[in-house]
């Protein structure tokens, strides 16, 4: 359970920072498990695969009773999800390395709209330090996309990518008018950031010698169509905080 400052800086900035969330038993087993599964280890690169396939923790980050009772916390029972995705970014050190330019919503993948995104939370398998391949977040952009549903509601679904605007800025009517830079969430292993639904993000290019292991959960409401048909003006309307 977060508590009253922990809430109120979630609805202010879009995010929650939760230092050493995962215990350190649980980190190391996952570490564990995730060399096992590729049958090599951390200090062997020449063994690293491309690509990680199969691969999920346990237990599983999404479903861990830390992690659900805040999702029942702020959704009061109407978010559903946790899962864990897990996406590796593999060193890259020819790359030059810049801050992503824009970003996106999860939820609106390839074509049509997928669900709407209530919360989401990741976490690395080991630390992550800046041009390591560190999410990338605008730092309270669920306030434009608010403002943005609010004004065009039918593009809930997706179809803010039909628009002459969408040509010009894609993902940038998301970020471009946000008041913070966008900011590396740089971590240690275990080291937990909750993030609104709506939050504007990106992945990064990683130019550090050490694997980029994200897990990433995600909650939508149970009432997914319900939500979609109008846009409150209290943004925290679907949210029991
Ligand atoms: O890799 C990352 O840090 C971000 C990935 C992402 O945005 C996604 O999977 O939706
Ligand atoms: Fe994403």
């Amino acid at each position: 359970m977060l508590d009253q400052d922990q809430i109120e800086n979630f609805k202010k900035n879009g995010h929650l920072i939760l230092r050493g969330f995962i215990n350190e038993v649980t980190v190391s087993t996952w570490q564990s498990q995730f060399w096992d599964h590729l049958s090599c280890r951390i200090d062997q690169p020449e063994k690293w695969p491309d690509k990680v396939e199969g691969f999920q923790p346990s237990p599983l980050f999404g479903s861990m009773p830390e992690l659900t009772s805040i999702a029942e916390q702020f959704g009061g029972g109407n978010f559903s999800g946790g899962g864990c995705g897990v996406l590796t970014r593999w060193p890259d050190t020819d790359q030059s390395w810049s801050m992503p330019d824009t970003g996106h919503l999860d939820g609106y993948p390839g074509e049509g709209c997928q669900a709407v995104l209530m919360m989401g939370a990741t976490t690395y398998l080991h630390d992550v330090e800046s041009k390591g391949g560190a999410y990338v977040y605008w730092p309270g952009s669920h306030h434009l996309a608010h403002r943005y549903f609010r004004k065009y509601p039918d593009r809930i679904e997706g179809t803010f990518r039909e628009t002459p605007e969408w040509e010009n800025r894609g993902w940038g009517i998301f970020s471009d008018d946000n008041d913070e830079p966008p900011r590396e969430f740089l971590a240690k292993a275990g080291d937990v950031i909750l993030w609104h639904g709506w939050l504007c993000h990106s992945g990064s290019a990683n130019i550090n010698p050490s694997p980029r292991v994200g897990f990433f959960a995600r909650w939508t409401h149970n009432d997914d169509t319900g939500i979609r048909k109008s846009i409150p003006e209290d943004p925290w309307h679907h949210w029991s905080i």
